[in-house]
């Protein structure tokens, strides 16, 4: 695709999410908006460096940020959530204008949202959902359906494997513990999978979205599991960190075991257009613009729809090499 092309996706995708009737902006009046350079600040607290797809992901927000003339105070959390609860503290304290983040794990963060609300602060999640009850904590969600990637992972499998009733041994690589990409592709992997019995998950561990854990975790996968037809990977990092232990294994990834994985950043596709990786569920990180565009929504106190979802496909090994070069992440 080109890179006006997507960028005309998201932009449909995002009139089209804006049109569903939303609640609860929630915009904040901490003083003077923009405080006193006239321009908007954002605290966002990242939640890491930890894959190809957080790479991409800070990339789009901070140039996004440039082109918005946005004030972006940047945070990193090295997957940390007590990083993050010091960061929205101190964005808090400084009272900028807006904070986003990107929630590590889903729960655990009514307490600092509740001060981020007591300060009049809003609030924008972006990428990760929090499993707070209490809505008013956060204005809006925008972001992937991991859920949904989970079932075209499952989809694609039952597809595959449609002409046997013999077994199908899995093994699973889990994102972050506790992280809403991970709880959310096992459960619609799961959900689809579950209606042929022939379909058994023999191994799920966490890989913590890293290629390094991805590797490691399919080493020890490779000599426990003595029979291994299919990986799901809950992401891009770990699925290649898994080719290299496959290999040393003298193994043929891609066909020996059959790879699953969700992103899509280019080294994924040309893994998948050496035949490596089986298949790849979209999740696209170039939520920047997006972002910029709520949060001056919101800060404005503008309606905004609580759930702003990214358009996102399936590739398969014949469609790589044709879509490689149009990548953009
Ligand atoms: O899939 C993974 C990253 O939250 C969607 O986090 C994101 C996930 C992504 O580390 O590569």
């Amino acid at each position: 695709m080109s890179k006006r092309a997507a960028v005309a996706l998201v932009a449909t995708a995002m009139a089209v999410a804006l049109t569903a009737c939303g609640s609860g902006g929630g915009g904040g009046s901490n003083g003077a908006a923009g405080g006193s350079s006239g321009k908007l600040v954002v605290g966002f607290s990242q939640v890491g460096a930890e894959s190809g797809w957080r790479t991409a992901n800070t990339k789009s927000v901070q140039d996004a940020a440039k082109k918005a003339g946005v004030t972006l105070k940047f945070s990193d959390a090295q997957q940390k959530q007590e990083n993050q609860i010091k960061a929205i503290r101190s964005f808090i304290q400084q009272k900028v204008d807006v904070i986003a983040f990107s929630p590590v794990v889903e729960s655990g963060w009514d307490t600092v949202l509740k001060e981020a609300k007591d300060a009049k602060i809003p609030v924008v999640l972006t990428d990760r959902a929090v499993d707070s009850k209490d809505e008013s904590l956060y204005a809006s969600f925008l972001g992937s359906d991991f859920v949904e990637e989970g079932k075209k992972a499952g989809e694609w499998l039952v597809k595959e494997y449609q002409a046997t009733s013999e077994p199908v041994n899995v093994v699973e690589i889990q994102g972050t513990t506790g992280s809403a990409p991970a709880n959310d592709r096992k459960a619609g992997f799961g959900d689809v999978i579950k209606a042929d019995p022939k379909f058994k998950v023999v191994a799920s561990q966490t890989g913590d979205f890293t290629r390094a854990k991805g590797k490691e975790v399919m080493q020890a996968f490779l000599k426990s599991q003595p029979d291994i037809d299919v990986l799901y990977a809950h992401n891009d990092d770990m699925a290649l960190g898994a080719i290299q232990a496959i290999e040393e294994a003298g193994k043929k990834p891609g066909k020996d075991i059959k790879i699953i994985s969700v992103d899509g950043v280019k080294d994924a596709f040309t893994a998948m257009a050496d035949g490596k990786i089986n298949v790849v569920v979209e999740c696209n990180p170039l939520l920047g613009d997006q972002l910029m565009e709520l949060v001056k929504k919101v800060k404005a106190g503008e309606q905004v729809p609580r759930r702003i979802k990214t358009v996102e496909g399936v590739f398969t090994q014949d469609q790589a090499a044709a879509a490689l070069p149009g990548r953009q992440y």
